[in-house]
């Protein structure tokens, strides 16, 4: 069946891979499934037809015969869980992995998301250089919790898997702010997660395509 996810026309950070399609392209790339890309504008985002399969006008979305996903964290899982590859056979193990998913999206991402909104949509409102201290602080702190447990691991429990993929993802969302660099071994693990194949390859895609656009 064929696979079709939505990412951005132009992305607003013009290719440089933070766009939340890039964990989904890199998830299917892991897995060996090939996929289609519809490309969405803002304006269409928010028309009927993209929010009848985003109830919040977001991109990615997945289809697969008559399924329809939103929310990468899902969309991934979804993936892992139907083909070899992004989580192990032991069940417990395969418990952990998952819970590594959500800490990535539910307790590392929500402060470099406050980071993004406190730069971008706050940056000019008069407390905003007494706020965004704070800020990087909180991110920080949840860096640092981060580093003691990873340790000199390769990966954040065992071999790689689906929960790497999305720790990994949330990290790189702190390349503009160049928090991630006061982590050593945070940023290597970054880097071994995308000197993957995989990930290479999910990320010359997104490229390519706002490469194209731009050159319009
Ligand atoms: N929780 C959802 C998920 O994980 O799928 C969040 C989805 C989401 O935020 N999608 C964003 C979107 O569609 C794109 S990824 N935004 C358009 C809108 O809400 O109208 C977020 C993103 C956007 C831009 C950059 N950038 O330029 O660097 C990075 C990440």
């Amino acid at each position: 069946m064929t696979i079709t996810i939505t990412a951005f026309e132009q992305s607003p950070d013009r290719g440089q891979g933070l766009s939340r399609d890039v964990r989904v392209r890199w998830a299917l790339e892991e897995v060996g499934q090939p996929y289609d890309v519809r490309l969405v504008s803002f304006k269409a985002m928010k028309e009927p037809a993209h929010l009848a399969l985003h109830p919040f006008g977001q991109i990615p979305t997945y289809e697969e015969g008559g399924l329809v996903l939103f929310e990468s964290g899902a969309i991934v899982l979804h993936i892992a869980e139907r083909h070899p590859g992004l989580l192990p056979e032991d069940a417990d193990a395969r418990a952990r992995a998952i819970a590594w998913m959500f800490a990535a999206v539910n307790t590392i991402e929500p402060p470099i998301l406050e980071l993004v909104t406190a730069k971008l949509l706050e940056g000019d409102k008069p407390w905003a250089a007494e706020r965004l201290p704070l800020v990087k602080d909180r991110i920080r702190g949840r860096l640092e919790q981060l580093v003691t447990r990873l340790g000199d691991a390769e990966w954040l429990d065992g071999a790689f898997s689906a929960g790497d993929l999305m720790m990994v993802a949330v990290l790189l969302r702190l390349k503009p702010s160049r928090l991630l660099d006061e982590f050593p071994s945070l940023t290597a693990y970054a880097a071994r997660g995308t000197a993957r194949p995989a990930y290479q390859r999910a990320f010359a895609a997104q490229l390519a395509v706002n490469a194209a656009t731009l050159s319009r």
